[in-house]
């Protein structure tokens, strides 16, 4: 058997196999003091606030448990049920009519309209391998990146993993930027041209530079939430942390979600549970219910949605955020969803997973889709092929335009690379051995480049990459 076939796992596209029922059951809202009271969980662990050990509740028998019971559903000790509102089919199941239809439909459009726009980004970016040294797609994950972000405020403070550019393209954030910090250039206001693609940071966004290791921003976001608290002018904002479900195995993430329990301060966690961390599926990665299980145990109460039902993601994500201000506490969002496309251009997912069950996930499971149909069958309709349409060309030639653009500007000067790393060596302190051993690896590493582009640079291929940066090779034989 080829090594690739014996590799290859069945991929569980567990959208389509959520517990439904037990998810419209628990979401049946007739008024608003209900609905709210429905997405409270009760669990079968002791109390997450308690002060002496007398007041547990005692029990004859060893009260051993394996499971969380969620208040509302049919069988509150079986998995945790997700919130749903728009079944595959982008029908509005019934039960939560009353709670969708309170969802603002301005802001549906507008979530219609970024969803759109992400793939036609993602395909032109993806698609220039090559040109553009990597990229990361939000492809199937649109429900959760952007029905998310319509909840948040546009100052709420957002950590995010690296599959989240939607947050931004929701906040405005302008292509010229996007395609700047993908390529590299000098125009790359917050990373300098120093970082790898779709690391972005916007300070005006309220959104953090993203970090490659994995789950760094838990521990952040825990830190910024209490900061919040304790900031004059910031009562209401919050801050957001998203992370893949992936990334909840690494130490940060107890840590983080453990600080922010215990210190409180404004914080939704969004897990985006896409059921694999490059090749690894889920079922190698936890052995319980999902993250959400895991909430409950630092005291955070906690929800699991549909994600790929932007609608109920927006919706849970409000009333997240909601408890989260007004509690000053952490809460955690699980959104159920599935990674459609590869874990970067620089992965091949045949190689680990059936194209199959990825091909029925895109037929039969669209966010797009559920929300388009859901906007279709409003009257008057709030959305139309024609649009649909329209949105897509313009988007396609303005990504197309900021490219071409992005492609021809220049890159910092090469020796910038070094900038920032280390604190700028004190007058006086350059002998190796005083604060001057700072500047030792930094030497040295220049000294390399230097070395090997003397010995190189004149090549066809380094003479092409050379001249796309300031001052070029001219620059490096200076240093
Ligand atoms: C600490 C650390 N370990 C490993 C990696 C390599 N890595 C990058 S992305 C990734 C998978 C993360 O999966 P998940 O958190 O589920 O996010 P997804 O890619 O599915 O959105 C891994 C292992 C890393 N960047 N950092
Ligand atoms: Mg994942």
């Amino acid at each position: 058997m080829p090594l690739a076939r014996s590799r290859r796992v069945r991929a569980s596209p567990f959208p389509l196999t959520l517990p439904t029922q037990a998810a419209h059951s628990m979401f049946r809202l007739t008024r608003a003091p209900r609905q709210l009271q429905l997405l409270r969980r009760t669990l079968s662990t002791t109390p997450a606030r308690h002060h002496a050990p007398l007041t547990h509740t005692v029990s004859a028998t060893l009260p051993f448990f394996s499971s969380v019971r969620v208040e509302g559903a049919p069988d509150p000790a079986g998995p945790i049920p997700a919130f749903r509102v728009l079944g595959p089919d982008g029908a509005l199941v019934e039960e939560a009519r009353e709670m969708a239809e309170q969802a603002d439909g301005d802001k549906l459009e507008r979530v219609m309209e970024v969803m759109t726009t992400l793939p036609v980004l993602i395909l032109n970016a993806s698609q220039r391998q090559g040109r553009l040294s990597f990229y990361m797609t939000s492809y199937g994950e649109e429900g959760v990146v952007v029905g998310s972000a319509a909840a948040w405020e546009n100052d709420d403070e957002v950590f995010a993993q690296y599959r989240e550019v939607g947050v931004l393209l929701w906040r405005d954030y302008p292509l010229s930027s996007l395609m700047a910090q993908c390529f590299s250039t000098s125009s790359d206001a917050a990373t300098l041209g120093r970082q790898m693609p779709v690391h972005y940071g916007s300070k005006e966004h309220h959104f953090h530079t993203i970090s490659s290791p994995l789950a760094t921003q838990f521990p952040q976001a825990a830190g910024a939430a209490y900061a919040l608290k304790r900031t004059p002018g910031r009562e209401g904002s919050c801050v957001v942390c998203y992370a893949g479900e992936g990334a909840t195995s690494e130490g940060d993430f107890h840590a983080g979600l453990n600080m922010a329990s215990v210190l409180g301060g404004p914080l939704v966690f969004v897990v985006r549970n896409n059921g694999f961390a490059i090749s690894t599926p889920t079922a190698q990665q936890y052995a319980g219910d999902g993250i959400a299980a895991r909430g409950p145990g630092y005291g955070i109460e906690t929800v699991r949605v549909d994600g790929n039902d932007p609608l109920a993601v927006y919706l849970a994500c409000k009333e997240a955020r909601r408890r989260a201000v007004e509690g000053e506490k952490p809460v955690l969002v699980e959104a159920m969803t599935y990674r459609v496309g590869h874990h970067s251009t620089s992965d091949d997912s045949s190689a680990y997973r059936s194209l199959s069950a990825v091909e029925s996930v895109k037929k039969l499971d669209s966010p797009l889709f559920r929300l388009r149909r859901y906007l279709e069958s409003q009257s008057p309709p709030r959305w139309s092929a024609e649009r649909d349409n329209a949105i897509k060309d313009s988007a396609k030639r303005a990504i197309l335009r900021e490219f071409s653009k992005a492609e021809k500007d220049k890159k910092p000067p090469l020796a910038e690379m070094f900038g920032d790393v280390f604190a700028p060596v004190p007058e006086g302190a350059q002998r190796e051995g005083a604060r001057g051993g700072l500047e030792r690896p930094q030497r040295e590493q220049k000294e390399e480049l230097k070395r090997l582009v003397e010995k190189w640079g004149g090549t066809p291929g380094w003479k092409k990459e050379l001249a796309k940066f300031e001052g070029g090779r001219e620059a490096v034989a200076q240093w």
